[in-house]
């Protein structure tokens, strides 16, 4: 019996979601609603006490850190294999995971918060909010996390997270103009855990930034088509409001 708390609109929780579903794996949801800081409240820090989602729980295991849970998806059920066999390749699949947590999660944050989260946040009175971060399990950063939720939209971030998802994004297209996947002849962990930030770039409206790039366009052809991804993709009614502007834009 499988349990993920996710949030439907999360990168983390998309990564984990597409897994389980490459896979044809049953499980259930628990929402946790990070637009409400539920991953706050205290029956969810007794699971898991870093505040962060997704937490799979499998039987008896508690995995944290979405790369982590998709590693041990793909060992515990072995049936339809995300990573390649053979050493290389696979050294190369973790590389790619590892670019994609470090840089191209980082490099997508401050558009996201821009344009997507600080709007909600906007809706929320100061008590509103006030009562929100109360139940932070790290207190001393309320203040700072305050500050970054009311400040004013910051285009220059937006404009250094479009330079920066470019520069990825040339990247990528490299290594996908020799090989079909991102670690090379089949798809993979690689290519689950890019899968979120290409959405994201959707959602934002920001598909200008694969111009003239075609390796990686026609990679986005086939990882968008794929069934699974349809299924792990957020939910409508859960998307932050810009997304929803821009679906209907
Ligand atoms: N490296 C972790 C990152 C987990 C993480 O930062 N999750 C975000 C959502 S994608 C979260 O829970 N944010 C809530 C918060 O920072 O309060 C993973 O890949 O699971």
């Amino acid at each position: 019996m499988i349990t993920l708390y996710h949030f439907w609109d999360s990168f983390c929780s998309f990564k984990v979601r597409l897994a389980l579903a490459e896979k044809g794996l049953e499980w259930t949801g628990e929402h946790i609603d990070l637009m409400r800081f539920e991953n706050f409240r205290p029956e969810y820090l007794a699971v898991n006490a870093n505040a962060l989602i997704p937490t799979l729980v499998d039987g008896l295991e508690t995995i944290f850190e979405s790369s982590i849970i998709n590693e041990y998806l793909d060992d515990q059920y072995p049936q339809k294999p995300l990573r390649p066999t053979e050493p290389a390749a696979r050294a190369k699949m973790r590389a790619c995971v590892k670019r994609e947590e470090e840089e191209l999660f980082l490099a997508i944050r401050p558009a996201s918060l821009n344009l997507m989260m600080k709007p909600v946040f906007e809706r929320y009175s100061e008590d509103e909010l006030d009562r929100f971060l109360a139940l932070h399990p790290r207190p001393h950063l309320i203040p700072r996390l305050k500050t970054t939720f009311r400040a004013p939209f910051d285009g220059d971030a937006v404009d250094k997270s479009r330079k920066k998802l470019r520069a990825e994004f040339e990247k990528m297209n490299d290594t996908l103009s020799t090989t079909p996947w991102l670690a090379g002849e089949s798809y993979s962990l690689a290519d689950i855990a890019a899968a979120p930030v290409i959405d994201r770039v959707i959602q934002l409206g920001f598909q200008d930034l694969w111009n003239s790039l075609p390796g990686l366009s026609d990679w986005i052809s086939r990882l968008t088509a794929r069934p699974a991804y349809k299924a792990a993709q957020p939910r409508d009614e859960f998307r932050m409001p810009m997304a929803k502007a821009s679906q209907t834009a």
